[in-house]
């Protein structure tokens, strides 16, 4: 049995929790207790903290874990980026107020950075030889400026919304992070290191297919080469013949994103019938 330790709750929870449904595995309700074991595939979650998360993998109450790399970086335990998760995609920022003319990193000099991430802003502010008063606070980093608390902030910023409504600008974008699965320093045993590669399997075909639709339409066989032309293709598309054999069946795999803008083009080229199918899975 492989132990997973995930957010009990907050911005990670949904998603981590949708990405192992995906996964195709399975628990009894989950009621928040603090372990609950699969019913179909041998893994429990360890519901945790996600402050913890890192040190419950480090000294191996749990296998693995599901937590932001800014986590990660912060906690400086011993762990592994085993696998990057593509969701709660946020950076670590330097910002000041909206009404400061700001002149470059030099600005930071002798000002005070109020955070929650001293470590890493420790570090970057060290290798750019920048000497500042990091003053380490725990939630609400945003208001310290318009307080008086500090000259700017070292923060988790997304949609950057936040900082707007704060009369604050971001100067300076230090790290991306996403959710990653984290191990520990030691090898598993080898049941546990087989469980663990078959769900990074599973979770690598989740994360492949995101975003990703399935496209079948009906082509005039004239117009065929136009068409595929269009298609930005993974592979060449699947062509199938139909009972008309002036017509065919075109399927492919595109971008959801690149949708309204090829289907305009499919039509004019003659494309009819089309239809747009979710993907849950893709093994290469
Ligand atoms: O209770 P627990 O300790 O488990 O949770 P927590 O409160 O410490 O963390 P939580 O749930 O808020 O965030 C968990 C992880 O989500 C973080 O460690 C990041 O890896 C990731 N993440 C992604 C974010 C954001 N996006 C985010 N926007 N974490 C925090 N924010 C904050 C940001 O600091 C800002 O104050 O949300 C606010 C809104 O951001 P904007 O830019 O969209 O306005
Ligand atoms: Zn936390």
């Amino acid at each position: 049995m492989l132990r997973i330790a995930v957010q009990s709750k907050g911005r990670l929870y949904d998603e981590t929790m949708e990405l192992i449904a995906k996964a195709g595995i399975k628990f009894q309700a989950v009621k928040r207790t603090l372990l609950v074991p699969s019913r179909n595939f041998p893994i429990e979650i360890l519901f945790l903290r996600d402050d913890d998360i890192p040190d419950s993998v480090a000294t191996g109450t749990a296998d693995i874990g599901i937590v932001g790399l800014n986590e990660v970086l912060e906690k400086r335990q011993r762990v592994n980026v085993l696998q990057e998760l593509g969701f709660s995609r946020c950076r670590l920022s330097l910002a000041i107020s909206r009404d400061i003319d700001y002149t470059g990193l030099q600005w930071f000099n002798g000002k005070k950075i109020a955070t929650s991430y001293p470590r890493i802003l420790k570090e970057f502010l060290n290798n750019n030889n920048i000497t500042a008063d990091i003053h380490i606070i725990n939630g609400s980093v945003e208001i310290a400026p318009g307080i008086g608390l500090a000259d700017g902030i070292f923060d988790i910023v997304s949609s950057g919304g936040t900082l707007v409504s704060n009369n604050l600008i971001e100067v300076e974008k230090i790290i991306e992070s996403q959710a990653v699965l984290i191990g520990g320093p030691d090898n598993l045993p080898a049941d546990k290191q087989t469980i663990l590669n078959e769900l990074i399997f599973r979770f690598k075909a989740v994360k492949d297919a995101d975003g990703k639709k399935y496209l079948l339409m009906n082509v005039p066989r004239k117009s065929l080469n136009d068409v595929i032309k269009i298609l930005p293709g993974m592979k060449s598309p699947t062509i199938l013949p139909l009972a008309d054999e002036n017509w065919c069946s075109v399927h492919s795999v595109i971008r959801e994103s690149q949708f309204w803008e090829i289907v305009t083009k499919l039509k004019i080229s003659g494309a009819e019938g089309i239809l747009v199918l979710d993907i849950t899975k893709m093994v290469p």
